[in-house]
Protein backbone atom coordinates (compact mmCIF):
# COMPACT_ATOMS: atom_id res chain seq x y z
CA UNK A 1 0.00 0.00 0.00
CA UNK A 2 1.17 3.74 -0.70
CA UNK A 3 2.33 5.88 1.53
CA UNK A 4 -0.28 8.16 0.69
CA UNK A 5 -3.26 5.90 2.16
CA UNK A 6 -5.39 7.46 4.51
CA UNK A 7 -4.50 11.21 3.70
CA UNK A 8 -7.66 13.38 3.13
CA UNK A 9 -7.15 15.25 0.19
CA UNK A 10 -8.42 16.81 -2.97
CA UNK A 11 -7.60 16.42 -6.25
CA UNK A 12 -6.37 18.74 -9.23
CA UNK A 13 -6.59 17.62 -13.04
CA UNK A 14 -5.20 19.40 -16.20
CA UNK A 15 -6.14 18.46 -19.07
CA UNK A 16 -3.44 20.48 -21.39
CA UNK A 17 -2.46 20.29 -24.97
CA UNK A 18 -0.04 17.76 -24.59
CA UNK A 19 -0.97 15.85 -21.35
CA UNK A 20 -3.01 15.13 -18.61
CA UNK A 21 -1.70 15.27 -15.46
CA UNK A 22 -3.12 14.92 -11.63
CA UNK A 23 -1.86 16.15 -8.10
CA UNK A 24 -3.20 15.35 -4.75
CA UNK A 25 -2.80 18.22 -2.18
CA UNK A 26 -3.74 17.44 1.26
CA UNK A 27 -5.48 19.38 4.53
CA UNK A 28 -2.03 21.17 5.12
CA UNK A 29 -1.67 22.14 1.20
CA UNK A 30 1.56 19.55 0.71
CA UNK A 31 1.13 18.02 -2.84
CA UNK A 32 1.86 13.98 -2.31
CA UNK A 33 1.12 12.48 -5.25
CA UNK A 34 1.71 13.70 -9.08
CA UNK A 35 1.13 11.55 -12.43
CA UNK A 36 0.81 12.21 -15.89
CA UNK A 37 -0.21 10.85 -19.52
CA UNK A 38 1.58 12.24 -22.02
CA UNK A 39 -0.50 11.68 -25.34
CA UNK A 40 2.11 11.77 -27.94
CA UNK A 41 4.20 9.38 -25.83
CA UNK A 42 1.79 7.18 -24.11
CA UNK A 43 -0.77 6.79 -26.44
CA UNK A 44 0.84 6.51 -29.83
CA UNK A 45 -2.25 5.20 -31.45
CA UNK A 46 -3.61 8.83 -31.80
CA UNK A 47 -0.10 9.99 -33.90
CA UNK A 48 -0.25 12.91 -32.13
CA UNK A 49 2.26 15.94 -32.19
CA UNK A 50 2.38 18.16 -29.21
CA UNK A 51 -0.56 16.23 -28.89
CA UNK A 52 -1.88 17.95 -31.75
CA UNK A 53 -2.85 17.03 -35.38
CA UNK A 54 -2.25 19.91 -37.89
CA UNK A 55 -4.33 19.49 -40.96
CA UNK A 56 -3.04 20.03 -44.56
CA UNK A 57 -4.52 23.67 -44.74
CA UNK A 58 -1.99 24.82 -42.18
CA UNK A 59 -3.93 26.45 -40.19
CA UNK A 60 -6.71 23.63 -39.05
CA UNK A 61 -5.71 21.89 -35.43
CA UNK A 62 -7.74 19.21 -33.75
CA UNK A 63 -7.14 16.91 -31.10
CA UNK A 64 -9.31 13.74 -30.65
CA UNK A 65 -11.69 13.56 -28.12
CA UNK A 66 -11.36 10.22 -27.57
CA UNK A 67 -7.57 10.87 -26.62
CA UNK A 68 -8.46 13.30 -23.66
CA UNK A 69 -10.97 9.88 -22.74
CA UNK A 70 -8.57 7.65 -22.82
CA UNK A 71 -5.60 9.30 -21.05
CA UNK A 72 -7.69 9.62 -18.04
CA UNK A 73 -8.75 5.90 -18.08
CA UNK A 74 -4.38 5.85 -17.94
CA UNK A 75 -4.02 7.82 -15.10
CA UNK A 76 -6.86 6.42 -13.13
CA UNK A 77 -5.55 2.81 -13.37
CA UNK A 78 -2.02 3.87 -12.82
CA UNK A 79 -3.25 5.69 -9.45
CA UNK A 80 -5.40 2.27 -8.72
CA UNK A 81 -2.33 0.53 -9.35
CA UNK A 82 -0.20 2.56 -7.03
CA UNK A 83 -2.56 2.01 -4.36
CA UNK A 84 -3.71 5.30 -4.22
CA UNK A 85 -6.95 5.82 -1.64
CA UNK A 86 -9.76 7.31 -3.26
CA UNK A 87 -11.63 7.22 -0.34
CA UNK A 88 -9.91 10.40 1.03
CA UNK A 89 -10.76 12.23 -2.54
CA UNK A 90 -13.23 15.27 -0.60
CA UNK A 91 -13.57 17.50 -3.96
CA UNK A 92 -11.54 17.71 -7.06
CA UNK A 93 -11.45 20.28 -9.69
CA UNK A 94 -9.35 20.67 -12.79
CA UNK A 95 -8.28 22.86 -15.62
CA UNK A 96 -8.41 22.46 -19.68
CA UNK A 97 -6.12 24.25 -22.43
CA UNK A 98 -8.44 27.29 -23.55
CA UNK A 99 -11.02 27.72 -26.47
CA UNK A 100 -11.03 23.69 -27.54
CA UNK A 101 -14.20 22.68 -27.69
CA UNK A 102 -16.28 19.22 -27.32
CA UNK A 103 -19.21 18.30 -29.18
CA UNK A 104 -21.24 15.88 -27.83
CA UNK A 105 -23.99 14.30 -29.75
CA UNK A 106 -28.28 13.92 -29.45
CA UNK A 107 -27.83 11.26 -26.19
CA UNK A 108 -24.61 11.53 -25.17
CA UNK A 109 -25.61 12.47 -21.57
CA UNK A 110 -27.80 9.29 -21.36
CA UNK A 111 -24.36 7.29 -21.79
CA UNK A 112 -22.66 9.81 -19.57
CA UNK A 113 -25.13 8.64 -16.83
CA UNK A 114 -25.38 5.06 -17.50
CA UNK A 115 -21.68 4.25 -17.36
CA UNK A 116 -20.78 0.45 -16.26
CA UNK A 117 -17.78 0.70 -13.71
CA UNK A 118 -16.74 -2.72 -15.29
CA UNK A 119 -15.80 -1.07 -18.46
CA UNK A 120 -13.40 2.03 -18.98
CA UNK A 121 -15.09 5.54 -20.08
CA UNK A 122 -13.27 5.25 -23.37
CA UNK A 123 -14.85 1.68 -24.27
CA UNK A 124 -18.51 3.56 -23.23
CA UNK A 125 -17.56 6.98 -24.80
CA UNK A 126 -16.08 5.01 -28.14
CA UNK A 127 -16.28 7.88 -31.21
CA UNK A 128 -16.13 6.61 -34.39
CA UNK A 129 -15.23 9.16 -37.81
CA UNK A 130 -13.61 8.31 -41.33
CA UNK A 131 -13.81 4.93 -42.47
CA UNK A 132 -10.95 5.29 -44.91
CA UNK A 133 -7.16 5.49 -43.37
CA UNK A 134 -5.17 8.61 -44.59
CA UNK A 135 -2.12 8.89 -46.30
CA UNK A 136 -1.23 12.18 -46.41
CA UNK A 137 1.95 13.88 -44.63
CA UNK A 138 -0.21 15.41 -41.66
CA UNK A 139 -2.13 12.07 -41.52
CA UNK A 140 -1.61 10.57 -37.90
CA UNK A 141 0.28 7.36 -37.78
CA UNK A 142 -1.10 3.63 -36.12
CA UNK A 143 1.55 2.71 -34.22
CA UNK A 144 1.53 0.83 -30.46
CA UNK A 145 -0.56 -1.74 -29.10
CA UNK A 146 -4.20 0.55 -28.07
CA UNK A 147 -5.60 0.39 -31.26
CA UNK A 148 -8.96 1.59 -30.47
CA UNK A 149 -11.30 -0.47 -33.04
CA UNK A 150 -13.51 1.84 -34.54
CA UNK A 151 -11.38 4.86 -34.10
CA UNK A 152 -9.82 5.18 -38.03
CA UNK A 153 -7.90 8.63 -38.58
CA UNK A 154 -7.67 10.52 -41.17
CA UNK A 155 -7.19 14.21 -41.41
CA UNK A 156 -9.20 15.58 -44.70
CA UNK A 157 -7.66 17.05 -47.53
CA UNK A 158 -7.42 21.32 -47.47
CA UNK A 159 -11.00 22.60 -48.45
CA UNK A 160 -13.16 19.62 -46.73
CA UNK A 161 -14.62 20.05 -43.60
CA UNK A 162 -12.17 18.38 -41.00
CA UNK A 163 -15.19 17.02 -39.05
CA UNK A 164 -16.63 13.72 -40.57
CA UNK A 165 -20.20 12.70 -39.65
CA UNK A 166 -20.60 9.22 -38.02
CA UNK A 167 -21.49 6.38 -40.52
CA UNK A 168 -25.09 5.60 -40.34
CA UNK A 169 -25.31 2.41 -38.51
CA UNK A 170 -23.19 3.76 -35.31
CA UNK A 171 -25.21 6.94 -35.20
CA UNK A 172 -26.64 5.82 -31.77
CA UNK A 173 -23.35 4.78 -30.21
CA UNK A 174 -21.24 7.28 -31.04
CA UNK A 175 -21.29 10.26 -28.13
CA UNK A 176 -19.64 13.00 -29.78
CA UNK A 177 -21.08 14.77 -33.00
CA UNK A 178 -16.85 15.22 -33.95
CA UNK A 179 -14.19 13.08 -33.76
CA UNK A 180 -11.38 15.69 -33.81
CA UNK A 181 -11.87 18.91 -31.73
CA UNK A 182 -10.45 21.84 -32.80
CA UNK A 183 -8.13 23.88 -30.04
CA UNK A 184 -6.45 26.64 -29.08
CA UNK A 185 -3.67 26.41 -31.77
CA UNK A 186 -6.20 26.66 -34.61
CA UNK A 187 -6.26 29.85 -36.88
CA UNK A 188 -8.96 28.72 -39.24
CA UNK A 189 -11.37 30.79 -38.81
CA UNK A 190 -10.41 34.50 -39.56
CA UNK A 191 -13.34 35.14 -41.64
CA UNK A 192 -16.04 34.15 -38.86
CA UNK A 193 -14.02 36.54 -36.54
CA UNK A 194 -14.93 39.01 -38.82
CA UNK A 195 -18.27 38.38 -39.53
CA UNK A 196 -18.83 38.19 -35.44
CA UNK A 197 -16.93 41.87 -35.16
CA UNK A 198 -19.06 43.35 -37.83
CA UNK A 199 -22.39 42.27 -36.46
CA UNK A 200 -21.56 43.73 -32.87
CA UNK A 201 -20.06 46.98 -34.52
CA UNK A 202 -16.67 46.43 -34.81
CA UNK A 203 -13.33 44.75 -32.69
CA UNK A 204 -13.62 47.17 -29.71
CA UNK A 205 -17.24 46.89 -29.80
CA UNK A 206 -16.43 43.20 -29.33
CA UNK A 207 -14.02 43.73 -26.60
CA UNK A 208 -16.15 45.63 -24.12
CA UNK A 209 -18.66 42.88 -24.68
CA UNK A 210 -16.54 39.67 -24.35
CA UNK A 211 -12.98 41.13 -22.90
CA UNK A 212 -11.39 40.36 -26.15
CA UNK A 213 -11.68 41.23 -30.20
CA UNK A 214 -12.62 38.20 -32.54
CA UNK A 215 -9.51 35.95 -32.22
CA UNK A 216 -9.40 32.91 -34.39
CA UNK A 217 -8.94 30.51 -31.45
CA UNK A 218 -12.05 31.78 -29.92
CA UNK A 219 -14.52 29.26 -29.26
CA UNK A 220 -17.33 31.42 -30.70
CA UNK A 221 -15.57 31.33 -33.93
CA UNK A 222 -15.08 27.80 -34.27
CA UNK A 223 -18.20 26.99 -33.19
CA UNK A 224 -19.80 29.43 -36.43
CA UNK A 225 -17.02 27.71 -38.27
CA UNK A 226 -18.82 24.15 -37.69
CA UNK A 227 -22.38 25.24 -37.90
CA UNK A 228 -20.82 27.04 -41.38
CA UNK A 229 -19.24 23.61 -42.95
CA UNK A 230 -20.96 20.83 -40.73
CA UNK A 231 -24.38 22.27 -40.31
CA UNK A 232 -25.60 18.16 -39.69
CA UNK A 233 -23.12 17.92 -37.05
CA UNK A 234 -23.65 20.84 -35.67
CA UNK A 235 -27.96 20.08 -35.45
CA UNK A 236 -26.78 16.61 -34.22
CA UNK A 237 -24.86 18.28 -31.20
CA UNK A 238 -26.68 18.48 -27.55
CA UNK A 239 -24.39 19.92 -26.33
CA UNK A 240 -20.77 21.96 -26.66
CA UNK A 241 -18.37 22.06 -23.88
CA UNK A 242 -14.61 23.86 -23.84
CA UNK A 243 -11.73 21.28 -23.18
CA UNK A 244 -12.51 22.43 -19.02
CA UNK A 245 -16.37 21.55 -18.78
CA UNK A 246 -16.12 18.29 -20.82
CA UNK A 247 -13.54 16.92 -18.83
CA UNK A 248 -15.92 18.03 -15.47
CA UNK A 249 -18.88 16.54 -17.44
CA UNK A 250 -16.67 13.16 -17.35
CA UNK A 251 -16.50 13.19 -13.49
CA UNK A 252 -19.99 14.85 -12.70
CA UNK A 253 -21.51 11.72 -15.05
CA UNK A 254 -23.81 14.61 -16.87
CA UNK A 255 -23.09 17.90 -19.18
CA UNK A 256 -21.42 20.19 -16.87
CA UNK A 257 -21.78 23.71 -16.86
CA UNK A 258 -18.88 26.25 -17.86
CA UNK A 259 -17.85 28.66 -15.50
CA UNK A 260 -17.09 32.26 -15.77
CA UNK A 261 -13.35 32.69 -16.17
CA UNK A 262 -13.15 29.74 -19.04
CA UNK A 263 -16.26 30.95 -20.37
CA UNK A 264 -14.93 34.70 -21.23
CA UNK A 265 -12.40 32.83 -23.94
CA UNK A 266 -14.81 32.39 -26.17
CA UNK A 267 -15.62 35.85 -28.05
CA UNK A 268 -19.74 34.83 -26.23
CA UNK A 269 -19.81 35.88 -22.42
CA UNK A 270 -20.29 39.59 -21.28
CA UNK A 271 -18.11 39.70 -19.03
CA UNK A 272 -19.80 42.52 -16.91
CA UNK A 273 -22.82 40.68 -16.39
CA UNK A 274 -21.87 37.04 -17.03
CA UNK A 275 -24.76 36.11 -19.36
CA UNK A 276 -24.47 35.14 -23.03
CA UNK A 277 -24.41 37.78 -25.19
CA UNK A 278 -27.38 37.26 -27.88
CA UNK A 279 -26.20 38.97 -30.15
CA UNK A 280 -22.60 37.01 -30.38
CA UNK A 281 -24.48 33.32 -30.11
CA UNK A 282 -26.55 34.84 -33.15
CA UNK A 283 -23.64 35.64 -35.10
CA UNK A 284 -22.21 32.26 -34.57
CA UNK A 285 -24.66 29.64 -34.80
CA UNK A 286 -28.84 28.82 -34.47
CA UNK A 287 -30.34 27.38 -30.96
CA UNK A 288 -26.44 27.79 -29.25
CA UNK A 289 -27.52 29.02 -25.92
CA UNK A 290 -29.04 25.50 -25.31
CA UNK A 291 -26.32 23.83 -26.83
CA UNK A 292 -24.10 25.57 -23.92
CA UNK A 293 -26.03 25.63 -21.39
CA UNK A 294 -25.86 28.44 -18.59
CA UNK A 295 -22.66 29.83 -17.43
CA UNK A 296 -21.86 29.70 -13.56
CA UNK A 297 -19.34 31.62 -11.07
CA UNK A 298 -15.59 29.50 -11.66
CA UNK A 299 -16.15 28.44 -7.58
CA UNK A 300 -19.38 26.62 -7.96
CA UNK A 301 -19.54 22.92 -6.82
CA UNK A 302 -21.72 21.69 -9.94
CA UNK A 303 -22.50 18.22 -8.09
CA UNK A 304 -21.27 15.41 -6.56
CA UNK A 305 -18.80 12.75 -8.51
CA UNK A 306 -20.49 9.87 -10.42
CA UNK A 307 -21.51 6.74 -9.50
CA UNK A 308 -19.18 5.08 -12.49
CA UNK A 309 -16.26 6.62 -9.78
CA UNK A 310 -17.68 5.97 -7.11
CA UNK A 311 -18.13 2.14 -7.64
CA UNK A 312 -15.12 1.58 -10.24
CA UNK A 313 -11.86 3.51 -8.30
CA UNK A 314 -14.36 3.94 -4.72
CA UNK A 315 -14.12 7.66 -4.34
CA UNK A 316 -16.34 8.55 -1.66
CA UNK A 317 -20.57 9.59 -2.78
CA UNK A 318 -19.99 12.67 -1.45
CA UNK A 319 -17.12 13.65 -3.27
CA UNK A 320 -17.55 17.04 -4.82
CA UNK A 321 -16.71 18.36 -8.66
CA UNK A 322 -15.94 21.79 -8.63
CA UNK A 323 -16.18 23.73 -11.96
CA UNK A 324 -12.98 23.64 -13.98
CA UNK A 325 -11.64 26.65 -15.40
CA UNK A 326 -9.09 27.31 -18.53
CA UNK A 327 -5.55 26.20 -17.49
CA UNK A 328 -4.53 30.40 -17.24
CA UNK A 329 -7.22 31.12 -14.86
CA UNK A 330 -6.28 27.64 -13.02
CA UNK A 331 -2.82 28.81 -13.11
CA UNK A 332 -3.47 32.71 -11.97
CA UNK A 333 -4.93 30.09 -8.69
CA UNK A 334 -1.82 28.29 -8.37
CA UNK A 335 0.21 30.98 -7.82
CA UNK A 336 -2.38 32.71 -5.33
CA UNK A 337 -2.46 35.80 -7.38
CA UNK A 338 -4.12 38.66 -5.28
CA UNK A 339 -5.86 41.85 -5.92
CA UNK A 340 -3.35 44.17 -7.57
CA UNK A 341 -0.80 41.31 -8.26
CA UNK A 342 1.26 40.60 -11.63
CA UNK A 343 2.32 36.98 -12.38
CA UNK A 344 5.28 37.11 -15.18
CA UNK A 345 6.53 34.19 -16.75
CA UNK A 346 9.91 34.85 -18.57
CA UNK A 347 9.91 31.49 -21.24
CA UNK A 348 10.27 31.69 -25.29
CA UNK A 349 7.55 34.35 -25.22
CA UNK A 350 6.56 36.69 -22.23
CA UNK A 351 3.29 36.15 -20.47
CA UNK A 352 1.52 38.41 -18.11
CA UNK A 353 -1.31 37.57 -15.92
CA UNK A 354 -2.75 40.26 -13.98
CA UNK A 355 -5.23 40.92 -11.08
CA UNK A 356 -7.73 43.45 -12.20
CA UNK A 357 -10.56 45.63 -10.59
CA UNK A 358 -11.98 47.34 -13.38
CA UNK A 359 -10.85 45.66 -16.49
CA UNK A 360 -10.30 48.12 -20.05
CA UNK A 361 -11.09 45.66 -22.88
CA UNK A 362 -8.57 47.20 -25.90
CA UNK A 363 -7.58 45.52 -28.93
CA UNK A 364 -4.79 43.87 -27.73
CA UNK A 365 -4.71 41.02 -25.09
CA UNK A 366 -7.99 39.69 -23.47
CA UNK A 367 -9.51 40.24 -19.96
CA UNK A 368 -11.78 36.83 -18.33
CA UNK A 369 -13.39 37.04 -15.64
CA UNK A 370 -11.42 36.00 -12.66
CA UNK A 371 -11.58 32.61 -11.59
CA UNK A 372 -11.26 32.92 -7.47
CA UNK A 373 -13.21 35.81 -6.83
CA UNK A 374 -16.61 36.68 -9.52
CA UNK A 375 -16.39 40.27 -8.58
CA UNK A 376 -12.99 40.28 -10.24
CA UNK A 377 -11.50 40.30 -13.55
CA UNK A 378 -7.82 38.61 -14.80
CA UNK A 379 -5.64 39.93 -18.10
CA UNK A 380 -3.38 37.96 -20.02
CA UNK A 381 -1.60 39.71 -22.39
CA UNK A 382 1.30 38.41 -24.65
CA UNK A 383 4.79 39.26 -25.89
CA UNK A 384 6.22 37.21 -28.18
CA UNK A 385 10.19 38.35 -28.33
CA UNK A 386 10.78 36.65 -24.86
CA UNK A 387 13.92 34.96 -23.91
CA UNK A 388 14.85 34.61 -27.95
CA UNK A 389 15.35 37.89 -27.71
CA UNK A 390 17.07 38.11 -24.98
CA UNK A 391 19.65 35.18 -25.94
CA UNK A 392 19.86 36.53 -29.37
CA UNK A 393 21.27 40.15 -27.41
CA UNK A 394 23.28 37.78 -24.90
CA UNK A 395 24.79 36.23 -28.36
CA UNK A 396 25.57 39.50 -30.26
CA UNK A 397 26.27 41.34 -27.12
CA UNK A 398 27.96 39.32 -24.16
CA UNK A 399 29.71 36.25 -25.53
CA UNK A 400 26.77 34.37 -25.06
CA UNK A 401 27.42 34.60 -21.46
CA UNK A 402 24.76 35.39 -18.74
CA UNK A 403 26.88 36.12 -16.24
CA UNK A 404 28.57 38.61 -18.56
CA UNK A 405 24.83 39.90 -19.38
CA UNK A 406 24.42 40.45 -15.83
CA UNK A 407 27.77 42.84 -15.66
CA UNK A 408 26.20 45.04 -18.27
CA UNK A 409 23.03 45.55 -16.39
CA UNK A 410 24.88 45.89 -12.70
CA UNK A 411 27.57 48.56 -14.30
CA UNK A 412 25.08 50.65 -15.99
CA UNK A 413 22.42 53.04 -14.29
CA UNK A 414 18.54 52.77 -13.74
CA UNK A 415 17.22 54.32 -16.52
CA UNK A 416 20.15 54.05 -18.85
CA UNK A 417 21.24 57.96 -19.50
CA UNK A 418 17.72 58.05 -21.66
CA UNK A 419 18.69 55.66 -24.06
CA UNK A 420 16.37 53.35 -24.78
CA UNK A 421 15.30 50.98 -27.16
CA UNK A 422 12.81 48.61 -29.20
CA UNK A 423 13.58 44.69 -29.89
CA UNK A 424 11.40 42.88 -31.88
CA UNK A 425 13.39 40.21 -34.32
CA UNK A 426 9.62 38.36 -34.93
CA UNK A 427 5.76 40.91 -35.38
CA UNK A 428 5.42 41.68 -31.51
CA UNK A 429 2.01 40.49 -30.41
CA UNK A 430 1.72 43.61 -28.13
CA UNK A 431 2.37 45.98 -29.63
CA UNK A 432 2.47 44.80 -33.52
CA UNK A 433 5.70 46.15 -33.92
CA UNK A 434 9.05 44.70 -35.88
CA UNK A 435 12.38 45.37 -36.34
CA UNK A 436 15.25 47.15 -33.32
CA UNK A 437 15.13 51.01 -32.91
CA UNK A 438 17.22 52.60 -30.58
CA UNK A 439 16.62 55.93 -29.58
CA UNK A 440 19.12 58.61 -27.75
CA UNK A 441 18.48 60.56 -24.49
CA UNK A 442 16.66 63.59 -27.35
CA UNK A 443 14.55 60.82 -29.04
CA UNK A 444 16.93 60.75 -31.49
CA UNK A 445 16.87 57.18 -33.69
CA UNK A 446 20.37 55.91 -33.46
CA UNK A 447 21.32 52.43 -35.30
CA UNK A 448 23.56 51.18 -32.29
CA UNK A 449 24.24 51.26 -28.60
CA UNK A 450 27.48 49.98 -26.96
CA UNK A 451 27.38 46.46 -25.48
CA UNK A 452 26.20 47.44 -22.05
CA UNK A 453 23.86 50.11 -23.13
CA UNK A 454 22.08 47.69 -25.52
CA UNK A 455 21.65 45.38 -22.76
CA UNK A 456 20.00 47.66 -20.34
CA UNK A 457 17.70 48.74 -23.18
CA UNK A 458 16.88 45.82 -24.10
CA UNK A 459 15.51 44.78 -20.43
CA UNK A 460 13.91 48.11 -19.61
CA UNK A 461 12.48 48.17 -22.72
CA UNK A 462 10.48 44.75 -22.50
CA UNK A 463 9.44 45.63 -18.75
CA UNK A 464 8.62 49.26 -20.20
CA UNK A 465 6.48 47.82 -22.65
CA UNK A 466 4.68 45.21 -19.80
CA UNK A 467 3.83 47.95 -17.48
CA UNK A 468 2.68 49.96 -20.51
CA UNK A 469 0.41 47.73 -22.10
CA UNK A 470 -0.91 46.18 -18.65
CA UNK A 471 -1.29 49.88 -17.73
CA UNK A 472 -3.20 50.26 -20.74
CA UNK A 473 -5.85 47.07 -19.81
CA UNK A 474 -6.63 49.56 -16.41
CA UNK A 475 -3.97 47.79 -14.24
CA UNK A 476 -2.66 50.41 -11.63
CA UNK A 477 0.14 49.23 -9.13
CA UNK A 478 -0.98 49.16 -5.69
CA UNK A 479 0.71 49.49 -2.31
CA UNK A 480 0.38 45.83 -1.65
CA UNK A 481 1.03 44.93 -5.37
CA UNK A 482 3.80 42.26 -5.97
CA UNK A 483 5.02 40.55 -8.71
CA UNK A 484 5.85 36.76 -9.33
CA UNK A 485 8.39 36.00 -11.86
CA UNK A 486 8.41 31.93 -13.20
CA UNK A 487 9.79 30.72 -16.51
CA UNK A 488 13.83 30.51 -17.37
CA UNK A 489 14.79 34.24 -17.17
CA UNK A 490 12.89 35.01 -13.62
CA UNK A 491 16.75 32.77 -12.42
CA UNK A 492 18.14 35.89 -13.22
CA UNK A 493 18.51 38.42 -9.81
CA UNK A 494 20.01 41.51 -12.31
CA UNK A 495 16.89 40.82 -14.74
CA UNK A 496 14.38 40.90 -11.98
CA UNK A 497 16.26 43.94 -10.40
CA UNK A 498 15.22 45.68 -13.34
CA UNK A 499 11.63 44.57 -12.95
CA UNK A 500 11.24 45.59 -9.53
CA UNK A 501 12.62 48.97 -10.73
CA UNK A 502 11.06 49.59 -13.42
CA UNK A 503 7.25 48.36 -11.99
CA UNK A 504 8.27 50.10 -8.49
CA UNK A 505 7.05 46.98 -6.51
CA UNK A 506 9.04 43.34 -4.92
CA UNK A 507 9.32 40.91 -7.32
CA UNK A 508 8.91 37.01 -6.07
CA UNK A 509 10.11 33.84 -7.82
CA UNK A 510 7.88 31.14 -7.51
CA UNK A 511 7.49 27.43 -9.16
CA UNK A 512 5.06 26.99 -11.58
CA UNK A 513 5.58 23.51 -13.19
CA UNK A 514 2.54 22.49 -12.13
CA UNK A 515 0.57 25.62 -11.43
CA UNK A 516 -2.66 25.06 -13.70
CA UNK A 517 -3.01 21.46 -11.62
CA UNK A 518 -2.30 22.60 -8.04
CA UNK A 519 -4.44 25.68 -8.48
CA UNK A 520 -7.15 23.32 -9.39
CA UNK A 521 -6.53 21.39 -6.41
CA UNK A 522 -6.72 24.76 -3.96
CA UNK A 523 -9.96 26.05 -6.18
CA UNK A 524 -11.35 22.18 -5.12
CA UNK A 525 -10.34 23.01 -1.36
CA UNK A 526 -12.27 26.21 -2.06
CA UNK A 527 -15.29 24.31 -3.53
CA UNK A 528 -15.55 22.88 0.03
CA UNK A 529 -15.69 25.79 2.15
CA UNK A 530 -18.66 26.94 -0.56
CA UNK A 531 -21.44 29.04 0.89
CA UNK A 532 -19.22 30.39 3.62
CA UNK A 533 -17.74 33.24 2.19
CA UNK A 534 -14.23 32.19 3.35
CA UNK A 535 -11.77 33.61 0.68
CA UNK A 536 -9.67 32.18 -1.70
CA UNK A 537 -6.76 33.39 -0.03
CA UNK A 538 -7.99 32.16 3.13
CA UNK A 539 -8.29 28.79 2.10
CA UNK A 540 -4.79 29.00 0.51
CA UNK A 541 -2.81 30.74 3.49
CA UNK A 542 -0.93 27.46 4.50
CA UNK A 543 0.33 27.22 0.79
CA UNK A 544 4.11 27.85 0.25
CA UNK A 545 5.47 31.16 0.03
CA UNK A 546 6.71 32.37 -2.95
CA UNK A 547 10.82 33.62 -2.82
CA UNK A 548 11.84 37.29 -2.33
CA UNK A 549 14.40 38.04 -5.30
CA UNK A 550 14.70 41.66 -5.86
CA UNK A 551 13.05 44.96 -3.85
CA UNK A 552 12.72 48.35 -5.91
CA UNK A 553 15.70 50.46 -5.79
CA UNK A 554 15.04 53.60 -4.16
CA UNK A 555 14.78 56.61 -6.67
CA UNK A 556 13.58 54.13 -9.06
CA UNK A 557 9.99 55.35 -9.18
CA UNK A 558 10.97 59.05 -10.79
CA UNK A 559 13.74 57.63 -12.82
CA UNK A 560 10.91 55.33 -15.07
CA UNK A 561 8.12 57.88 -14.34
CA UNK A 562 9.78 59.86 -16.81
CA UNK A 563 10.71 56.97 -19.47
CA UNK A 564 8.03 54.92 -19.05
CA UNK A 565 6.06 58.35 -21.33
CA UNK A 566 8.79 58.61 -23.52
CA UNK A 567 9.01 54.93 -24.17
CA UNK A 568 5.17 55.28 -24.44
CA UNK A 569 5.50 58.21 -27.11
CA UNK A 570 8.34 56.27 -29.03
CA UNK A 571 6.37 53.32 -29.90
CA UNK A 572 3.16 55.14 -31.07
CA UNK A 573 6.19 57.04 -33.60
CA UNK A 574 6.83 53.55 -34.33
CA UNK A 575 3.93 52.06 -35.12
CA UNK A 576 2.87 55.39 -36.87
CA UNK A 577 6.01 55.22 -39.31
CA UNK A 578 5.47 51.52 -39.63
CA UNK A 579 1.87 51.48 -40.17
CA UNK A 580 0.20 54.69 -40.77
CA UNK A 581 -1.87 56.97 -38.54
CA UNK A 582 -5.16 54.98 -37.16
CA UNK A 583 -8.45 56.33 -38.54
C1 LIG B 1 -4.67 31.37 -23.93
C2 LIG B 1 -4.28 30.28 -24.84
C3 LIG B 1 -3.31 29.27 -24.37
C4 LIG B 1 -3.97 27.98 -23.98
C5 LIG B 1 -2.88 26.97 -23.72
O1 LIG B 1 -5.51 32.30 -24.51
O2 LIG B 1 -4.74 30.17 -25.94
O3 LIG B 1 -2.55 29.75 -23.29
O4 LIG B 1 -4.81 28.16 -22.88
O5 LIG B 1 -3.32 25.87 -23.08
Amino acid sequence: MADHAGRRCCLGWDFSTQQVKVVAVDAELNVFYEDSVHFDRDLLEFGTQGGVHVHEDGLTVTSPVLMWVQALDIILEKMKASGFDFSQVLALSGAGQQHGSVYWKAGASQVLTSLSPDLLLHEQLQVTCCLDRGSGANSPRHTGPLQPSRTLWRVPPSGISPWDVMPPGDAGKACFSISDCPVWMDSSTTAQCRQLEATVGGAQALSCLTGSRAYERFTGNQIAKLYQQNPEAYAHTERISLVSSFAASLFLGSHSPIDYSDGSGMNLLRIQDKVWSQACLGACAPHLEEKLGLPVPSCSVVGAISSYFVQRYGFPPACKVVAFTGDNPASLAGMRLEEGDIAVSLGTSDTLFLWLQEPRPTLEGHIFCNPVDPQHYMALLCFKNGSLMREKIRDEMASSSWSEFSKALQSTEMGNSGNLGFYFDVMEITPEIIGRHRFSAENHEVSAFPWDVEIRALIEGQFMAKKIHAEGLGYRVMPKTKILATGGASHNRDILQVLADVFGTPVYVIDTANSACVGSAYRAFHGLAAGTDVPFSEVVKLAPNPRLAAAPTPGASQVYEALLQRYAMLEQRILTQTRGPLE
